[in-house]
């Protein structure tokens, strides 16, 4: 089931090919959610080999840049980087072997969950240190200012207070780079709220340095899409660095160990009401009549590929100890 996305190119799209377009990104968003239950349930069984940072929630951001993005262009993720890979269209049976500490895993089960590597599928990194992201994809971003495409990184609201992150920022102004920042606002870095470690607005730290710069709502995919279309063709076209502010929320606990309880009371039902894929839902029936049939026939469809994906990932072998990781063509 690997495949490679890229960009849409050609005519603009008819409303119907619009509405399976975004039918499909359900889809997605739908797949990533279901992926992570599954590997919640296999973490709880002991058969995930180190920590597990789960975005449920979050989904809309991944699905919604990485369907902007072209052949050339790379994406650096972080340990919640799940959606990230899989909205790549990493090999989902790939990337729970990995998990599993499987030889078939996507970095033949050496990475575990937070640092997958996919070059074919234009995934430079996802990384367990917080903001590796940044300075990874403002690397690739002078890399590829020279041969074309567009660098794009995902990372959190702590990340921004990580002093790379103004470094990062600041170089890639200067030397124009073609690099998108993501930062996936979900509210929270580890247990604290991000108003207590964070002065001022997270938005305000790229705009100073003269980064175009929007906050947007990061639940509603058709915002994520269009927000994300517009900064990557800017940065293609030379216009320097972008960021976009995605405002979302996860779920579950940072991690494994942690049950959430830092929560304000009725927080988590407040944004599960703006869940991504209830607002797809909704948008969907609304704005091109869908069926809610019809989303429910691709509910269906995502079990049987879960399923499949599950039992292609448990089934597969563990690494003998002196067989080689896997390597990837430079
Ligand atoms: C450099 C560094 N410092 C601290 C940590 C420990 N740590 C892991 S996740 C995390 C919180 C990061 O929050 P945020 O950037 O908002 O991302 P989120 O987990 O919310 O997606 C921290 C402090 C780390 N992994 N790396
Ligand atoms: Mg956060």
């Amino acid at each position: 089931m690997t495949e490679q996305r890229t960009a849409p190119s050609g005519p603009p799209p008819s409303a119907d090919d619009e509405a399976r377009h975004y039918l499909e990104l359900y889809r997605r968003m739908r797949f990533i959610r279901r992926f992570e239950a599954e590997v919640q349930s296999l973490f709880q069984q002991g058969l995930v080999h180190g920590t597990t940072h789960l975005c449920s929630g979050q989904e809309a951001g991944p699905v919604g840049v990485c369907d902007v993005l072209g052949d050339d262009d790379r994406v650096a993720g972080t340990y919640r980087g799940h959606g990230h890979a899989l909205a790549l269209g990493v090999d989902p049976a790939g990337l729970l072997a990995e998990l599993l500490g499987r030889q078939t895993g996507v970095c033949a089960g050496r990475a575990g969950s937070m640092n997958v590597v996919d070059l074919e599928h234009r995934l430079i990194g996802c990384f367990g240190i917080v903001g590796g992201s940044i300075a990874a994809a403002t690397g690739a971003a002078l890399a590829l200012k020279r041969v074309g495409g567009v660098a794009v990184a995902f990372f959190g609201d702590g990340a921004t207070n990580q002093g790379y992150f103004h470094e990062c920022l600041n170089f890639a102004k200067v030397h124009e780079l073609p690099v998108v920042y993501v930062c996936e606002n979900n509210r929270y870095g580890e247990f604290t709220p991000f108003e207590q470690v964070t002065a001022g607005a997270i938005a305000a730290r790229p705009q100073a340095l003269g980064l175009p710069t929007i906050t947007i709502d990061g639940n509603d995919v058709w915002t994520v899409r269009k927000t994300a279309a517009e900064a990557v063709e800017r940065a293609r076209g030379g216009a320097g660095p972008h960021f976009v502010e995605s405002l979302t929320y996860r779920y579950v606990g940072h991690s494994r160990s942690d049950p959430g309880k830092y929560r304000k009371p009725g927080e988590l039902d407040e944004w599960k009401a703006r869940d991504p894929l209830v607002v797809a839902r909704a948008r969907l029936g609304e704005r091109y009549g869908t069926s809610a049939e019809a989303v429910d026939r691709v509910d269906e469809q995502v079990e049987g590929q879960i399923a499949a994906t599950v039992q292609t990932a448990t089934e597969a072998p563990f690494p003998d100890a002196g067989a080689p990781a896997r390597e990837f063509k430079p």
